[in-house]
């Protein structure tokens, strides 16, 4: 029997998602479950011997390598520094080794030293290593330029999973997005016709995590959920039935567009499933800038209308904003802020501008001569988006820019500026239809995360009265909404010191004075090469 070990590598440095203070409020040691190893182990033979390791909430023993006969890890950028030393260990201990997921599928070259690479999605690709693998003859890189079928992805293996280390899991309905925006690698990766799972596939993925005692909130980690908005319609009335008849066990979250606001049909049918909150990419409130970055579906609207329509349907809203695209025509950090306190977004995840590898906005800044040489290579100390960003030279002084992410930072996350935003929350959130009951086991934990909670914020001068006053206020006004508030709360425990952080690398950037230096002479890897321009492979549906 064959023993395959999977890794999930460590996400090393701090960033804005690397919320482990908030979990450790809960017990829990990461945010989120690795989905994509969960999967790839449900796509591997069955017979074979299957073990998770997942070096963000576990300590790491080299000697588990000796068990394993094949390595299975990968994972997305922030990752790739501990992803390249498993596959250093691995490989002395003899062991083959195979990588896959995002980053090796953006930038192959950066993963040489495993024996295969196995890109793109693993329900395409993974059978002819298998194949390969029986005959005895395997490839150094398997590509395949189909789409999965969603139709005839497994159950991922949740069974590899300790759920209690995590605060959330995850399960995915659909892959791809219709937009066109130009920093994004989703379309890249997964294409621009949305492909979906039937809702009995979903549903029997929720039957396998409620079989195997879990409850409590399900991220649902699709691009957009509503790429496909006729097929979630579908699915929602399916998701409820089924809910109802074993008492509502899990509640949601996503990520969707904010063309969500238009369709009140669609989002009185989450609120009826139970979606507490959702992520909206609003990148910035300039049209202009929008138009620039082929994010038109945000133009036109008033965002803060749009943000308030869908908090009164019971889910928060948490926010990405860009800072220094290039059709940013001066300073926009007041313009931010504005939209900030103006839609009442608390968790606002600004960052400076990103090139992603595998995407247009890479091959663009390449042609232009403007991209970092070594743009998609990650470095010990750098973070994610918030402190690593510009990887590029900026057409605005990069000084500018800097500086304007600085005060939005600064201004955003400062305690009052917080708090008041999730009184805003508070008062706009509605509750009244909840009817997800946590178990007695998770009412305990969180209880124990209130006192935990009240410690570390309620206590210190710099929180205490905005966290007292948000906490009870919320208590009186809405208690329906008390428990989404806390979550909001808690998450200031990590967001404050986190802001903090990263106004002190900003600062030591914006002193050092730094400019990237310009392109290098790497050509673009295969993936970046081959890649086909998503305006014109995937005509959206
Ligand atoms: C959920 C999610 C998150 C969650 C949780 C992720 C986690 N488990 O920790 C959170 C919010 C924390 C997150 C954060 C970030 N994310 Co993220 N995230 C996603 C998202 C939306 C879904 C991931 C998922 O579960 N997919 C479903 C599974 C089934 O797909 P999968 O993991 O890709 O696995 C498939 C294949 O890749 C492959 N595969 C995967 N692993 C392996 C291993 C082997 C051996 C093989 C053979 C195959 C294989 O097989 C699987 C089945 O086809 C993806 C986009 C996407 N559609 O995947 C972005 C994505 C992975 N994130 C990305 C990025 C950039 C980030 C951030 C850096 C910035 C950001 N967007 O906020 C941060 C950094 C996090 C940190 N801690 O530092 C990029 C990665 C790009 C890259 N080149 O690496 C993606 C692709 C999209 C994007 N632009 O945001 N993310
Ligand atoms: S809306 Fe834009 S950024 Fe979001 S997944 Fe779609 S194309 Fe990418």
């Amino acid at each position: 029997m064959t023993r395959a070990l999977l890794v999930h590598p460590e996400f090393r440095t701090a960033s804005f998602w690397n919320y482990r203070a908030t979990c450790e409020l809960v017990g829990a040691r990461y945010p989120a479950a690795p989905l994509g190893l969960c999967t790839v182990g449900a796509l591997l033979p069955q017979d074979w011997e299957l073990k998770l390791v997942d070096r963000n909430v576990e300590t790491w023993d080299e000697s588990v390598l000796d068990w394993a006969d094949i390595v299975c890890t990968g994972g997305m950028l922030p990752q790739q520094l501990d992803c390249l030393d498993v596959i250093r260990a691995a490989k002395k201990k003899g062991k083959r080794v195979i990588v896959g997921g995002p980053d090796p599928t953006s930038s192959p070259h950066i993963y040489k030293e495993a024996d295969s690479l196995v890109l793109g999605e693993a329900e395409v690709t993974l059978p002819k290593f298998l194949e390969d693998l029986k005959a005895g003859a395997t490839q150094p890189v398997y590509v395949d330029p189909r789409s999965a079928d969603m139709g005839k992805t497994p159950t991922p293996r949740f069974d590899l999973l300790k759920f209690d280390l995590y605060n959330h899991v995850g399960i995915q309905f659909c892959r791809g997005c219709p937009f066109l925006c130009e920093f994004c690698d989703i379309i890249e990766l997964y294409g621009r016709v949305p492909r979906a799972k039937s809702p009995g596939q979903i549903l029997a993925e929720l039957q396998r995590l409620y079989e195997l005692g879990y409850r409590g909130h399900v991220d649902l980690v699709d691009d957009n959920f509503i790429g496909n908005k006729k097929l979630v319609k579908e699915f929602l009335p399916q998701l409820k039935a089924w809910l109802i008849e074993r008492d509502w066990p899990f509640e949601f979250t996503t990520e969707a567009s904010v063309n969500l606001a238009d369709d009140v049909e669609l989002m009185q049918g989450m609120r009826e499933v139970g979606f507490f909150a959702i992520f909206v990419g609003i990148e910035s409130p300039d049209e202009a800038t929008l138009i620039a970055m082929k994010k038109k579906q945000n133009t036109g609207r008033s965002l803060a209308d749009s943000v308030h329509a869908i908090m009164k349907h019971g889910m928060w809203v948490n926010a990405g904003f860009i800072l220094g695209c290039d059709g940013e025509k001066g300073s926009v950090a007041q313009g931010i802020i504005q939209c900030i306190e103006d839609t009442g977004i608390p968790v606002n995840m600004a960052g400076l501008m990103f090139a992603l590898p595998n995407t247009q906005l890479t091959r663009r800044l390449r042609r232009e001569g403007r991209l970092r040489e070594d743009y998609d290579v990650a470095m010990e100390g750098h973070g994610d988006q918030c402190t690593a960003g510009l990887n590029y030279e900026p057409l605005r002084p990069r000084a500018d820019i800097l500086t304007d992410y600085l005060t939005v930072i600064e201004t955003t996350f400062a305690p009052a500026a917080y708090f008041g935003r999730v009184r805003k929350v508070a008062a706009l959130l509605d509750s009244s239809h909840r009817r997800h009951k946590p178990s007695m086991k998770q009412m305990w934990k969180e209880t124990k995360a209130f006192f935990k909670m009240a410690w570390k914020l309620g206590m210190p001068s710099a929180t205490r009265g905005q966290f007292w006053r948000t906490f009870l206020g919320t208590l009186f006004r809405n208690p329906k909404s008390i428990r989404y508030i806390g979550s909001l709360c808690a998450l200031y425990v990590h967001f404050g010191p986190f802001s903090r952080y990263v106004a002190g690398k900003i600062r030591e950037q914006i002193a050092a004075g730094v400019a990237m230096p310009r392109v290098g002479p790497r050509p673009p890897s295969a993936a970046e090469a081959t890649a086909p321009d998503p305006a014109v492979a995937s005509p959206a549906n």
